[in-house]
């Protein structure tokens, strides 16, 4: 794949500016970097191969070249949109949701609150959302997105906090990388236009995975247990206590596991 070959493929989704690297350390690194340059919005930075993604707290992510999907998106949100910055993961994660329905329509494809996207509920892609400011200004927002493709995407099982999946384990053989990409990014733009409006909420509610459920929610240390009752309109999500207490988490970095899965 060429940097010229990658834009004239996304040309009718009306782009920023279209970066191809054979290697990089971090796409959201690179990105985030690159938002000092004040790129148009909607420019897109790819990785073949990343030798250095990341999830949230300093995780790894792991990539392959050849089998992983791995890119950053510029975004400067609106005024509206900063106010629910947070819910970007979400915007994203409804994106991909959306693509993997499109390449493989009889596996269930859900979001496990807050970041990550479950193909037949395992981890398929994962969304790392990073804000660069400047004093108390928002410069603009990088939205990172991993995404298995072929089977050599997936990292060694003792890696992984939460089983995981590809593609290829669907489908075989996968999708061409670069249509699963325009997919994501041509439902991404779509879905903005009704972001963070109710009825966005209520797709991405709609695909929530273990909605009513009892699950462990995992701050650092603390961990809480109770029933996912649903979100708030800010995406905080609310947890029913067998006390009657109601508790709400904030988009970030906080983990959810299903109750038996301890
Ligand atoms: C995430 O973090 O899932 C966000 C991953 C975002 C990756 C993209 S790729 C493009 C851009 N550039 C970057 O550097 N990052 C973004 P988190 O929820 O913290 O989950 C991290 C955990 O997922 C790890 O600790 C592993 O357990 C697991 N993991 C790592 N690689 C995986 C993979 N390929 N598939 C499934 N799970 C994986």
């Amino acid at each position: 794949m060429q940097q010229e070959e990658l834009a004239h493929l996304l040309d009718d989704l009306l782009l920023g500016e279209v970066r191809f690297f054979c290697e990089l350390p971090s796409t959201n690194t690179s990105a985030l970097e690159w938002l000092s340059k004040k790129p148009m919005e909607y420019s897109l930075l790819v990785a073949e191969q990343q030798t250095a993604g990341h999830g949230r707290l300093q995780r790894s992510w792991h990539a392959a070249a050849g089998a992983s999907l791995s890119f950053s998106l510029i975004v400067y949100p609106t005024p509206i949109e900063q106010a629910v910055l947070p819910l970007f993961s979400a915007l994203a994660a409804l994106a991909v949701a959306q693509a993997l329905d499109s390449f493989q329509p009889t596996k269930a494809v859900q979001i496990k609150w807050p970041n990550d996207v479950l193909l037949d509920g395992r981890k398929c892609s994962g969304i790392l959302c990073e804000a660069a400011w400047q004093a108390d200004r928002l410069a603009g927002l990088v939205v990172g997105i991993g995404v298995n493709i072929g089977k050599h995407s997936l990292p060694p099982a003792s890696d992984l906090l939460f089983p995981a999946t590809c593609l290829q384990d669907m489908l075989d053989p996968p999708p061409e990388r670069w249509e699963v990409l325009h997919h994501i990014l041509r439902n991404f733009i779509g879905l903005r236009e009704i972001f963070p409006t109710p009825l966005f909420l209520s797709q991405w509610q709609a695909r929530l995975a273990f909605l009513h459920q009892a699950v462990t929610i995992s701050n650092g240390d603390q961990k809480t247990e109770g029933i996912f009752s649903g979100t708030a309109p800010n995406g905080d999500l609310l947890l029913q206590q067998k006390s009657g207490r109601q508790l709400a988490f904030p988009l970030g970095d906080v983990s959810l596991r299903p109750l038996d899965s301890d």
